[in-house]
């Protein structure tokens, strides 16, 4: 695949359970990350769309599994933010069922990226979400955005703040990513097709 001439990039599903995940095998990439932390906005600059995932100002806004069919080869998986101060216990609840299952037992999976803010210390959710996709063996990969909103000079602060605070462990990398500048859009998906061809499913 082209990661600069991507033609086809749908949404298939909205999935709020399991027998709704697509059942045509391709390997899934999860975008994970506190709630207006960037994910929609990741996965529009990777394919180069504006409006494929709904982004918005308003934090909470992606409450199911939006599965993104991209070029029929992966899909990526939007996942519902965490740290939403407004969202029920309730909510809360059901949020927390649909990751363990999701994460738990998707053989599709094939890489789990975490988004963080580079500006900020990664939150107390950050850590959890981290050390719960290493209590599954997960393959993560840490991705930083917002850049362009750290002057490269204080750069390496901030990407050690987030290896620190994370407890980084050493077969994990963390990436500097921008959706706006598209900054580390390379390198990330080249982290994203190695991901996928290591696959043996
Ligand atoms: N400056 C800057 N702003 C960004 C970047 N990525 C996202 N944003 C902005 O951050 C806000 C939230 O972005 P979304 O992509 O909707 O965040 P999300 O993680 O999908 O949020 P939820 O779906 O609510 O969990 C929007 O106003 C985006 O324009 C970035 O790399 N740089
Ligand atoms: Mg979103």
């Amino acid at each position: 695949m082209d990661i600069n001439k991507i033609h086809y990039a749908e949404i298939t599903i909205s999935a709020v359970s399991p027998k709704q995940y697509p059942d045509d095998g391709l390997p899934e990439v999860a975008l994970a990350g506190r709630s207006n932390v960037g994910k929609s906005s990741f996965i529009n600059a990777m394919v180069n769309r504006k409006k494929l995932a709904r982004t918005s100002g308003k934090p909470g806004k992606t409450r199911t599994l939006n599965y993104f069919n991209i070029e029929n080869e992966l899909f990526f998986v939007d996942v519902p933010g965490y740290g939403y101060a407004k969202v029920s216990n309730a909510e809360q609840e059901k949020w927390g069922e649909m990751m363990n299952v999701y994460f738990s037992s998707r053989d599709e999976l094939s890489l789990s990226i975490l988004l963080v803010d580079l500006r900020h210390h990664p939150t107390e959710l950050d850590v959890q979400m981290y050390d719960f996709f290493k209590y599954y063996n997960l393959p993560v990969l840490v991705v930083a955005t917002k850049a362009d909103k750290i002057k490269k000079s204080k750069r390496n602060k901030h990407i050690n703040q987030v290896i620190q605070t994370l407890e980084l462990a050493t077969e994990d990398k963390v990436m500097v990513f921008s959706a706006e500048t598209r900054e580390g859009r390379d390198e990330v998906w080249n982290e994203i097709l190695a991901s996928t061809r290591n696959d043996s499913i």
